[in-house]
């Protein structure tokens, strides 16, 4: 038996109907889709070299990744927004690079229950032992992951290890 098309539509048309939803659209176009995993943090410009190899690992991983540069004592309050919002915004874990007494790590760890990868930046005269103390030190209650001084591509594979687990 043939089925008739319903009056005034093509054979294999699209026969559904088309209902604007604009409340549907609308959370469509504010979802990130690209969205990325992981925010490396550091505390200076001058700690990108050093903490490029965090990036390269998390690409290599196909883990998407942000980086953005904010100091814990000369922009305190950049930290705590960016940290402070980093679950909302849909990060799984922050790396968090910086050199010399390097509190970032740390003051990352006060304002998100994120885990958090520390970065020991190797300065100009402690050879980064200062940074490494500062991170690895961490007193109880505000947990810092650490890895070794410069050691920013395992950071960035524990990362990759964690969003995987
Ligand atoms: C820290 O102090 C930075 O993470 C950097 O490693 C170190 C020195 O900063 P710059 O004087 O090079 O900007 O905040």
């Amino acid at each position: 038996m043939e089925i008739a098309e319903p009056e005034g539509t093509k054979p294999g048309a699209e026969t559904a109907t088309e209902v604007p939803m604009p409340e549907v659209e609308a959370a469509f176009e504010e979802i990130e889709v690209d969205a990325p995993l992981v925010g490396i943090i550091m505390g200076s410009p001058n700690d990108k070299q050093k903490m490029q190899p965090a990036g390269e690992a998390l690409h290599e991983h196909g883990i998407r990744y942000e980086v953005r540069v904010m100091s814990a004592h000369r922009d305190p309050e950049k930290v705590r927004a960016y940290c402070h919002a980093a679950r909302m915004r849909g990060l799984k874990v922050i790396i968090a690079g910086a050199g010399m007494s390097a509190a970032l790590p740390g003051v990352a760890a006060a304002h998100t229950d994120l885990p958090v990868i520390g970065v020991p930046v190797s300065g100009r005269n402690l050879g980064g032992l200062d940074a490494l103390l500062s991170a690895v030190q961490m007193p109880p209650g505000v947990p810092v992951g650490c890895v070794a001084i410069d050691g920013a591509r395992n950071a960035g594979l524990l990362a990759a290890r964690i969003i995987n687990a």
